[in-house]
């Protein structure tokens, strides 16, 4: 094909692609979603809609893209996990690149405006009486990691990261409900540990942390499954000290002879199985 005057303007094209052989993971996360809930008035600290929304546009993405082989989700953010042979776009690309390489920037933004649409979409399902008032949007990153214990540190981190969080953030909001301000209720906080904000919960609101939803205080995992034909798993997993990275671990190993097992750790808790669309 004859080169026109302006072809030179694709030398400005940097390269991006991502490192061959390696786990990729997206991770997407909602932009200013503290101003975001509070204009949709979500429940505090966790709202229950909000979350399974979130969930449902992640069973979306193992929809739409094979080779995402595990999600990780959590408040405003979920974690994308591409098998580390994926071949995703390497058809389409095969011309420009060798086996194996993908471009940073068609993964990340395929996956944040697919998983953008899916929750914009979906929204009337999960708030039938709570108008969309402004455009929600989200932001990636892609990171490539070299081995499988990696990625399960990874998540482990991520889950570490929700039980903190849901633990602080449901001190913050009784004590505010008590009739604290927020200012009083974040100093009173300070420097409390682990296991003095769950006798905080226990001793003056009565409630036994390890009792709160799963969802809330785990995150929420999805996988596919082989069981009779291939469904979408999506269940929450694990506790305080990041057992679902061990647990994408047993999933990743066990699927090398077939299948996706649990040995050894806690059975996850099947919330919701979608059929995933023949390829
Ligand atoms: P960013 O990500 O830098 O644009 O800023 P944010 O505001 O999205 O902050 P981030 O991602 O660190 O924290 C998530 C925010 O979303 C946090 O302020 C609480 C809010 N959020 C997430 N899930 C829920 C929920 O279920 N209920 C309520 N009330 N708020 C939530
Ligand atoms: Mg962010
Ligand atoms: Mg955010
Ligand atoms: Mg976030
Ligand atoms: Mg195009």
């Amino acid at each position: 094909m004859a080169n026109s005057k302006y072809e030179y303007v694709k030398k400005f094209e940097t390269d991006d692609r991502l490192s061959p052989s390696s786990w990729i993971v997206v991770r997407i996360d909602g932009c200013h979603f503290h101003r975001f809930s509070a204009e949709h008035a979500f429940a505090k600290p966790n709202d229950e809609n909000a979350l399974n929304l979130m969930n449902s546009c992640a069973v979306s993405m193992l929809e739409q893209f094979p080779d995402i082989v595990f999600a990780y989700g959590v408040s405003d953010e979920y974690s994308f996990i591409w098998k580390e042979t994926t071949q995703f776009y390497q058809r389409r690309a095969r011309l420009l690149l060798p086996p194996f390489a993908f471009r940073k920037s068609k993964l990340l933004s395929l996956s944040v405006s697919y998983f953008t649409s899916a929750y914009v979409m979906k929204w009337k399902e999960f708030f039938p009486h709570n108008e969309l008032k402004v455009p929600p949007y989200f932001d990636g990153r892609v990171v490539c990691y070299p081995r499988a214990k990696i990625v399960q540190d990874y998540l482990a981190w991520r889950q570490v990261d929700c039980h903190i969080n849901n633990q602080y953030n449901t001190c913050f909001w009784m004590l505010v409900k008590l009739g604290k301000t927020e200012r009083e209720a974040q100093e009173f906080l300070k420097g409390t540990q682990a296991k003095d904000k769950n006798e905080l919960l226990f001793q003056q609101f009565n409630v036994n942390y390890d009792k709160l939803p799963q969802m809330f205080r785990k995150g929420s995992c999805i996988y596919r499954k082989k069981v009779n034909q291939i469904l979408l798993f999506f269940c929450h997993i694990g506790g305080r000290s990041g057992e679902v990275g061990r647990y994408w671990k047993s999933c990743h190993e066990n699927s090398k002879q077939g299948g996706c097992g649990t040995h050894g750790y806690n059975r996850p808790q099947v919330l919701e199985r979608a059929p995933v669309h023949p390829q």
